[in-house]
């Protein structure tokens, strides 16, 4: 499960050969991929892992006691094992397999309906990406909760942390926000928030879609009790997801779905729970997803997070400096350490036209609300365009985003 690269050296450009899909041109043009905020591609061990599991090991998991629904089970729970050590979990009966972030936040949202009261509070950011937004606007409509938002600064996409601890004052149960912002790109100081979250006895949940696949994510040393992230977003399949919980707080929750697998004993008129985590994960799981999952985390620590962290982040400050001095355009987020990725408006431009532009060359951005459609009401503009970028990204394609949005800017302006 080794990329094709010595990792004590990152080659980037080298890299590109272990995903098949990069190889094809778009439009005449060859593909420049930056959509990695939505989903971002799969190597050739990912691909194979899923081949090779339906091709030989393919059975249900922890209910037959044949060969093949042993070798699935293994493989399941080997995955579930490597995730608990990819980020430094105590234990693997702290990982839930889900189909990824948006289901990890609503499995919460959810079981916490039985823990907050009115009077209560709930706390998020300005910032947030609906699904850690929309889950908890339907908690607070159930309980009678409040919800509650820490201000972001303005274009500058830094999270106005001055009145913190009065909003937390405020009987907040529950503290939720991302680690890496999708549409600003800014990283969150997670550590801190989950302690000021801990001092005030609020529950800390970390969206970590942006950063799981991206940086080194240790849930012990930032102290959270729940990080949700998704398997797509990092070299892996799609449906398949994590939900981290400290046990303590997963024993103690109701169970999210209900149906096999997550039961220990059922009664005509009541059942009791599987021990955690199985209590969380009703019916057949995606196993296979799992199986790729494994393959996509042996993948990024062969090439190491820290490398990966820093070549997105300096492909996304370099692009951020570059477009700086296109005409008419207006850029968010923090211009020094950022994320992977990048959004910006165009003088006259609607970021669909743009993102249509980019693509007759084989450029893949994405525009739109980008799922943060409060942010962007906020700031005063409808929709903006977002270049991500990801491992296999290099300069020689930030060269070719520059150039097109040159282009743009004077076809548009
Ligand atoms: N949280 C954040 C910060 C995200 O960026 C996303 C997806 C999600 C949650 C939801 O993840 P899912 O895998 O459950 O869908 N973000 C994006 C995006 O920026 N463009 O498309 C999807």
């Amino acid at each position: 499960m080794k990329p094709s690269i010595d990792a004590s050296a990152p080659d980037w450009a080298a890299l590109r050969d272990d995903f098949p899909i990069l190889g094809q041109s778009v439009h005449g043009h060859p593909l420049v991929y930056f959509d990695n905020g939505a989903t971002t591609q799969k190597p050739r061990v990912v691909i194979e892992s899923l081949v090779h599991y339906y091709e030989h090991d393919n059975a249900n998991v922890h209910r037959g006691v044949h060969e093949l629904s042993f070798r699935a089970t293994t493989a399941y729970e080997a995955a579930r094992t490597r995730v608990a050590e990819f980020i430094h979990a105590a234990s693997s009966d702290e990982i839930v397999f889900t189909r990824g972030t948006t289901e990890g936040l609503n499995l919460i949202a959810y079981t916490f309906t039985s823990r907050l009261k009115p009077g209560d509070a709930i706390l998020v950011t300005e910032m947030e990406h609906h699904s850690n937004l929309v889950p908890w606007q339907l908690l607070a409509k159930r309980t009678g909760a409040r919800l509650l938002f820490v201000p972001v600064t303005g274009d500058d996409g830094l999270l106005d942390l001055s009145g913190i601890e009065g909003l937390l004052a405020q009987n907040v149960k529950l503290f939720a926000f991302p680690q890496v912002s999708n549409t600003l790109g800014t990283i969150n100081p997670a550590q801190e928030l989950c302690a000021r979250a801990r001092a005030h006895g609020a529950v800390s949940v970390v969206d970590a879609a942006q950063s799981a696949g991206h940086m080194p994510v240790d849930v012990q040393a930032l102290g959270c009790d729940f990080l949700a992230f998704s398997g797509h977003k990092m070299a892996g399949p799609t449906g398949i997801g994590v939900l981290y919980g400290r046990l303590k707080l997963l024993e103690e929750m109701d169970p999210f779905q209900s149906g096999g697998d997550m039961i220990a004993s059922v009664q005509y008129d009541h059942s009791t729970w599987n021990k955690v985590p199985h209590k969380f994960e009703a019916g057949t799981p995606h196993i296979a997803g799992a199986v790729g999952l494994h393959a996509a985390l042996d993948y990024l620590d062969a090439i190491g997070r820290p490398a990966i962290a820093a070549h997105d982040s300096q492909l996304a400050r370099d692009a951020y400096a570059r477009l700086a001095e296109v005409p008419g355009i207006r850029l968010f987020g923090p211009s020094g350490e950022r994320g992977g990725l990048v959004c910006f408006g165009l003088a006259g431009a609607h970021a669909h036209d743009v993102v249509t532009f980019a693509d007759q060359e084989g450029i893949a951005l994405r525009g739109g609300h980008h799922c943060t459609q409060p942010l962007w009401h906020k700031l005063g503009i409808a929709a903006t365009t977002r270049a991500s970028f990801y491992l296999y990204n290099t300069p020689a394609e930030v060269d070719r985003l520059i150039g097109v949005i040159h282009r743009a800017a004077k076809f548009f302006g």
